[in-house]
């Protein structure tokens, strides 16, 4: 049984280490490829293709354009959860308006600066 796990856990850090090679072995080829064969088109001449940063800088602007969306999320969210809350407390009081017998509506407290 333990054996077993063994075998998997080195099965895959064989795997991820194939992975990496060759991934490594490609960017290699990609940067040899653009920056002495002129391979990619690279106008800032650091051996790395321009479409490949142009990717990056796209994947770069959409993840603060998440990291924006969901804060924007999280705050609205808070401001239904706060309107929720307020609406309980009044509707309690229109329950308790409903059941006394006399009616003497005190109103909002007021603010405490
Ligand atoms: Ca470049």
């Amino acid at each position: 049984m333990f054996f077993h796990i063994f075998i998997k856990k080195e099965n895959i850090m064989n795997t991820t280490l194939v992975v990496l090679s060759i991934l490594a072995v490609a960017t290699i080829g990609v940067f040899v490829a653009t920056k002495f064969f002129g391979m990619f088109k690279d106008e800032d001449k650091d051996g790395i293709p321009d479409k490949l940063e142009e990717k990056v800088k796209d994947a770069k602007e959409a993840v603060v354009v998440f990291k924006t969306k969901t804060k924007r999320v999280a705050e609205e969210t808070k401001d239904v959860v706060k309107a929720a809350k307020e609406m309980v407390k009044q509707s309690k009081d229109v329950v308790k308006v409903v059941t006394e017998k006399t009616s003497n509506r005190k109103g909002r407290k007021p603010k405490q600066n």
